[in-house]
């Protein structure tokens, strides 16, 4: 599925997100940048071990921020580490935690001049966020990103699972008349 946002557009797509090409592929790390397992292990493997060079001479990045890398062997340009929340019971700051991390990639692409990026469904894993509740969070973020001035063309959101899609897909549908 794809919306129009501006010049830009909001894609998502099913799968695993090292496969794609773009200029900025978000990992959802942890704050202490120590790598792990779900879509950090798989760009870590992907990537190769430059990117984890990098990682710790950064050190760390506070939950709700992120940090950026080059990205090794994968078909990008950066890797921008996101450190999202882990849930508990969505009042101790979750919510602003998620978008902060959604938002501070979006920066960093645009400081860079990325004009694509691609996103996992951040803290909706290990991380325990219900990805009905994250999901509107990761895609206002991405549309009200696109309604400013940005490089960017293409914001992709990468679904491991057709539940994941299916979660997304019906939160864009509700979003996109208002976005376009
Ligand atoms: N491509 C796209 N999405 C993926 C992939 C992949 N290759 N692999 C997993 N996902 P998680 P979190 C999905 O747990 O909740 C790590 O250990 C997965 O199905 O990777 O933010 C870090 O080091 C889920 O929908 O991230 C942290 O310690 C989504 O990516 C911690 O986990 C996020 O799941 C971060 O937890």
């Amino acid at each position: 599925m794809r919306i129009s946002v501006a010049n830009a557009a909001v894609e998502l797509y099913q799968g695993d997100i090292t496969r794609l090409a773009v200029d900025a592929m978000v990992n959802a790390a942890n704050s202490r940048l120590a790598g792990g397992g779900g879509v950090d292990g798989a760009i870590h493997r992907a990537g190769g071990p430059q990117i984890m060079a990098e990682c710790r001479a950064i050190g760390s990045c506070p939950t709700g921020t992120a940090v950026i890398t080059t990205a090794g062997r994968l078909s990008a340009r950066w890797v921008i580490h996101a450190v999202g929340p882990v849930y508990r019971d969505g009042t101790r700051g979750e919510p602003e935690l998620l978008d902060g991390a959604y938002r501070a990639c979006l920066q960093l692409a645009r400081q860079h001049g990325a004009r694509s990026i691609a996103f996992p469904s951040i803290s909706t894993g290990v991380y325990g966020y219900p990805i009905e509740k994250a999901a509107p969070i990761a895609l206002a973020a991405a549309v009200r990103h696109l309604q400013e001035p940005s490089p960017l063309e293409r914001v992709v959101f990468a679904l491991f699972s057709a539940a994941d899609y299916a979660v997304y897909e019906r939160v864009l549908a509700g979003i996109a008349p208002a976005a376009s």
